[in-house]
């Protein structure tokens, strides 16, 4: 009779662990219902259970859910769904999705670009310098090369250094012609290579909030860039 009661315990003290970890890996938003007394006996204590008021007894009320949520799923729309592999001017090899968490402020450019690049580089920058400095923190600039034969990690690091843009919150991104071709489709940015060195392309900044969604976009050189600044302050402001 004892040892068929300690297996019974055992098998609860198991089952319970098992059901444990199943909610875990299940639910990445963890929904927390807390609970306080009516008459607030002890100010704002709040309970994770129900019960009663150790003071005047009544019965605790739930209150608000407290959620602590850990979203790591990625929608649909999300360009962390691209799998592709892109070199950053550091020489490290990441994916989109290693940049999860910031908002990401992007545009396409290539460095030996004589014409609209020097100026979408200028706009990257005056939106930079709009943004306070503890903002910076969960942002990133990233300019992705279309011609990723010319614009290795090396030739990217120099063209940071060159225009000051070797700090933390900008990136650098060379890919392959397919990863480049796919990431341009994905902004509606059009590219095409009209001579050896050179190519027309589109000059469109684009701002993704943290999970790799397209918020906004300003199109043009030298343009209006309120909205721009609106969106990434918004996004990046808790
Ligand atoms: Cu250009």
């Amino acid at each position: 009779m004892k040892t068929l009661k300690s297996i019974f315990i055992i098998l609860c003290v198991v089952m319970s662990f098992i059901a444990c970890k199943n909610e875990k890996s299940n639910s990445e938003t963890n929904d927390l219902t807390i609970y306080q007394c009516p008459m607030k006996c002890e100010g704002e204590k709040t309970f994770n259970e129900p019960g009663s008021c150790s003071v005047c007894k009544m019965d605790l009320k739930q209150i608000e859910q407290k959620s602590t949520i850990v979203n790591n799923e990625i929608s649909e729309e999300s360009i962390f769904n691209l799998t592709s592999k892109w070199n950053t001017e550091e020489g490290e090899t990441i994916q989109l999705e290693d940049l999860k968490g910031k908002t990401l402020v992007m545009v396409m450019i290539y460095t030996t670009c004589k014409a609209a690049c020097p100026r979408l580089v200028a706009d990257m920058r005056n939106i930079e310098a709009q943004i306070p400095k503890k903002n910076l923190e969960d942002l990133r600039f990233v300019l992705v090369s279309i011609d990723p034969e010319t614009d290795t990690p090396q030739r990217l690091k120099s063209f940071a250094k060159e225009n000051f843009m070797d700090e933390e919150q900008w990136t650098f991104l060379q890919g392959t012609v397919t990863s480049v071709r796919e990431f341009s489709n994905v902004l509606a940015v059009k590219y095409k290579q009209i001579s050896p060195m050179d190519f027309s392309h589109s000059n469109i900044i684009s701002v993704f909030n943290s999970g790799g969604e397209l918020m906004h976009q300003q199109e043009g050189l030298g343009v209006d860039n309120k909205e721009t600044i609106k969106t990434i302050l918004e996004l990046t402001s808790k």
